[in-house]
């Protein structure tokens, strides 16, 4: 390649970029409690070209990618500064996951991601993997990211080496540059999806928990949603779990569930975003629904509606893991508004928009599961009742 070719394919390359960034995103279809968006707000494409390409032609003649980037998802979410921020998880093409921080200023559109990802100091030599962080600004006054840090299984078999091992990591910062690590979570079980609760709980930090048998597995157990109290988070420790929100046989959380970020406080109760996962001949369904914890005790469960609120459509089915919808971060903004920051497919991120009123209706007015056809068709039958009487009433 020519300088001068090397000069034209950089700068078309520049291009393209600042356009994908600066596109505007419309809002697109609603199912009423959320509001979707036209277009991903992170990919692979968006990471810096300064992350993939050696920018010079005297060291990279070819302008080849050098450090390839193969997907943006399960971001956790904060507001800070007045700035949305998103501490994504990044794979590599190499399949390790790193966190990186990408900001906007009105949480819709116009991500971008900061020049550096985060340095999170690793624990022992044998962490391999970190990812899925879940930020908790804790009225400590530290930000908290709680992640799943994952390790190739010691006592695998030799030649196995997928069996891995899952435990909850722990750091923690003041201006989400520079992070302190802490110890682990200690846990009888294995740990992925857990949580920190913002506020003190009888003095005590609370953590929303899952409870996993194996790497993968996380219902032989009664598994479910966890939660456990601790002392301190530098030195935290599960030791008495309970499930709070347990799964059931032919529901959207029959094979496993994990809370998503932490709850939002409402004047009703605690609002809870989660993933329930299925399995079905295409393989694990992962979608998101919500529930509602008690204010005087956020593990007492108070509304659980039916089903999901998202699952995933269009482009959202197809990615390195299809048919999955996960999130770990939303922001809820002092005017009611709420920006759930959700991934598809292990692949992208998106944003959809609800506010604290509609969500709460939601949760509180939508019938729960009744967990057989029957109950279903009974509920149904309410409501188709209750409506043409109310039409009829009206005259129409
Ligand atoms: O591939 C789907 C998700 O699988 C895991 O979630 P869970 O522990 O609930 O099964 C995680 O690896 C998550 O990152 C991933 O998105």
């Amino acid at each position: 390649m020519t300088n001068s070719d090397f000069e034209k394919r950089i700068s078309a390359l520049r291009s393209a970029h600042e356009e994908l960034i600066g596109r505007k995103n419309p809002a697109a279809d609603s199912n009423g409690v959320w509001t979707r968006y036209t277009y991903p707000i992170l990919t692979a494409a968006h990471t810096p070209l300064f992350w993939r390409y050696d920018l010079n032609p005297a060291t990279n003649p070819f302008l080849l990618e050098r450090f390839g980037i193969n997907g943006t998802f399960n971001a956790g979410a904060i507001k800070f500064d007045g700035k949305y921020v998103l501490v994504v998880r990044v794979e590599g093409n190499d399949r390790k996951s790193f966190f990186a921080l990408a900001e906007s200023d009105n949480g819709i559109d116009g991500f971008r991601f900061r020049d550096h990802p985060l340095t999170i100091p690793p624990i022992d030599e044998s962490e391999t993997n970190l990812y899925d962080m879940r930020l908790t600004a804790h009225e400590d006054g530290w930000i908290y990211g709680i992640f799943c840090a994952e390790r190739h299984d010691p006592s695998a078999a030799p030649g196995d080496l997928s069996s891995a091992v899952a435990t909850a990591g722990v750091a923690r910062t003041k201006d989400l540059v520079h992070w302190e690590r802490l110890p682990d979570i200690k846990s009888p079980t294995q740990q992925r999806n857990v949580v920190l609760h913002p506020e003190f709980v009888n003095g005590k930090y609370a953590l929303y928990t899952r409870p996993q048998e194996g790497f993968i597995a996380a219902g032989a157990l009664g598994g479910g949603i966890g939660w456990a109290l601790v002392d301190d988070m530098t030195r935290a420790e599960i030791r008495d779990e309970k499930i709070i929100d347990v799964r059931f046989y032919h529901t959207i959380k029959e094979v496993k569930n994990g809370e998503g970020p932490h709850p939002i406080r409402t004047p009703q109760g605690w609002l809870h975003m989660a993933h329930g996962v299925r399995a079905c001949a295409a393989g694990l369904r992962y979608v998101l629904y919500m529930y509602m914890t008690a204010l005087d005790d956020p593990s007492r469960l108070i509304a659980m509606p039916a089903g999901y609120a998202l699952a995933p459509e269009g482009e959202e089915r197809v990615g390195d893991v299809s048919n999955v919808l996960f999130s770990n971060g939303w922001i809820a903004d002092d005017d009611g508004w709420v920006f759930l920051y959700y991934a598809s497919s292990d692949t992208r991120m998106h944003v959809a928009t609800s506010t604290v009123d509609r969500l709460v209706d939601y949760c509180l007015h939508t019938p729960s599961d009744g967990l057989t056809t029957a109950a279903s068709v009974e509920r149904l039958n309410e409501l188709i009742d209750r409506n043409l009487d109310y039409e009829r009433k009206n005259n129409r």
